[in-house]
């Protein structure tokens, strides 16, 4: 397929996915399911404002549809919490302005050499909007896992699990290629490629499970100082946090989960999520081990020792199939370890794409080179503030916006986003 018609499609694709998430009653589109949150209305909206700021306006060179509506769905004006207060466009008036917006784009693409300057090369801003549009979907889809109340969707049960044959692998010392130069979608954040150099690590082949973070929490760890940071462990005590968000216990003492608005047994072979940074920390910790570095995690990601190059998936360079990776909202939970061998590093790592959202140590920093592109809002204004790297993706995120070198970012106290983990340590004295 040329590069227009993916374009095309990938739009499509999007659009389908934001109708799916917004096809509700009007009630449940314009309330506040969270705090955290805006209302699903609002996401809508601004969808089709990013797009016709960016495809229409600026690529395209045409006229504001809706000069007047702008500062509405400017995300930096209005704190999510306050959005549900604001004026916005009704559903009715949301989904005729995205549809108005839409055509307007299209026609923008179809007369589009999508040469020219840096934003068009390649088709960079159709593709960032593509990404955007996903990305917000996955909010929404968070929105609808707050939302208390009976399911609104649905989908088939992920793949069965299998054993793996190891729990963590070795990864050997040495240089490898960290972020991109040449991926045509990467966002600024992710360039420019550069060589780290890293100390031997293990690193676990799969994401921490539930029964494993159940151990932890039964064996008394949310009560005990020694496995958390001193803001995480303040954090627990503040919330009264137990157990990671979204459980509760029968009298009987099983785990339950509320899942999409269904209330199920926790699935034990399952990656844990809904965790924060804090909760993955204090886990690592008490097993005798850390969290993986944002370089550790992306070399364990895309480091291939026999070619000595990186790739730009686990598997290879091909782009993620449904036998590769549990994406794009086609399940609606993680799948069982075990689940994606076709999806496997060269060193045996699995399910890094997809799943669950893993947390780094790392906090939220700038490559050496960065250059903010093609607005400082996207990445640059974040930088240095309290956020936690997050790689990989989850079951909610689609293929369009995820890559071996994709990075994601977030407060490290969050866990309504789908946030889990793997641990990793260090080689040294093996
Ligand atoms: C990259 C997921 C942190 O949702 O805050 C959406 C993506 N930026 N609209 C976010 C984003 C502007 C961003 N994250
Ligand atoms: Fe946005």
């Amino acid at each position: 397929m040329n590069l227009r018609d993916r374009l095309v499609a990938q739009l499509e694709t999007a659009r389908h996915r934001s109708s799916v998430l917004t096809a509700i009653d009007d009630t449940e589109l314009v309330a506040q399911h969270s705090p955290l949150m805006s209302p699903l209305v609002w996401d809508l909206a601004h969808i089709g404002s990013q797009e016709e700021l960016w495809l229409v306006r600026d690529v395209g060179g045409r006229e504001a549809l809706r000069p007047e509506i702008d500062g509405l769905y400017d995300a930096f004006q209005h704190s999510r919490a306050s959005r549900v207060a604001l004026p916005l466009l009704t559903p009715e008036e949301a989904r005729a302005y995205v549809a108005e917006v839409r055509e307007k784009s299209l026609d923008v693409l179809e007369r589009h050499p999508l040469t020219g300057r840096r934003l068009e090369e390649a088709g960079f801003a159709f593709g960032m909007i593509v990404q955007h549009e996903q990305q917000h979907d996955e909010t929404m889809l968070a929105t609808h896992q707050l939302r208390v109340g009976g399911p609104l969707l649905s989908a088939p049960p992920p793949p069965p699990g299998r054993a793996l044959p190891a729990r963590e692998v070795y990864v050997p010392a040495g240089e490898s290629v960290q972020g991109t130069s040449t991926e045509p979608w990467a966002l600024d954040n992710e360039r420019p490629a550069h060589t780290v150099s890293l100390p031997a690590y293990w690193i676990d082949t799969h994401p921490v499970t539930n029964a494993e973070f159940t151990a932890f929490v039964e064996a008394g760890g949310y009560r005990d100082p020694r496995w958390w940071s001193v803001v995480g462990f303040q954090h627990v005590l503040d919330e009264g946090l137990v157990a990671p968000r979204f459980w509760s216990r029968d009298s009987g003492g099983t785990w339950f989960r509320r899942r999409f608005g269904v209330v199920e047994p926790v699935p034990g072979d399952e990656p844990v999520m809904h965790v924060s940074f804090h909760e993955a920390e204090a886990y690592a910790r008490w097993v005798g081990k850390r969290l993986p570095t944002e370089a550790e995690w992306e070399k364990a990601a895309r480091w291939d020792p026999e070619a000595g190059r990186s790739r730009r998936f686990p598997w290879g360079d091909g782009d993620p199939t449904p036998e590769h990776a549990n994406l794009g909202q086609r399940h609606l939970q993680p799948a069982p370890v075990g689940a994606y061998p076709a999806g496997a590093s060269p060193l045996g790592v699995e399910q890094l794409i997809g799943d669950v959202w893993e947390w780094c140590s790392s906090g939220w920093e700038p490559y050496p080179g960065f250059e903010a592109f093609p607005y400082r809002e996207y990445s640059e204004v974040f930088f240095g503030g309290d956020y936690k790297v997050l790689r990989g993706g989850s079951f909610g995120t689609d293929a369009a916006a995820v890559r071996g070198t994709f990075r994601n970012w977030d407060h490290p106290i969050r866990r309504q986003i789908f946030s889990g983990f793997r641990c990793a340590r260090d080689a040294s004295g093996v």
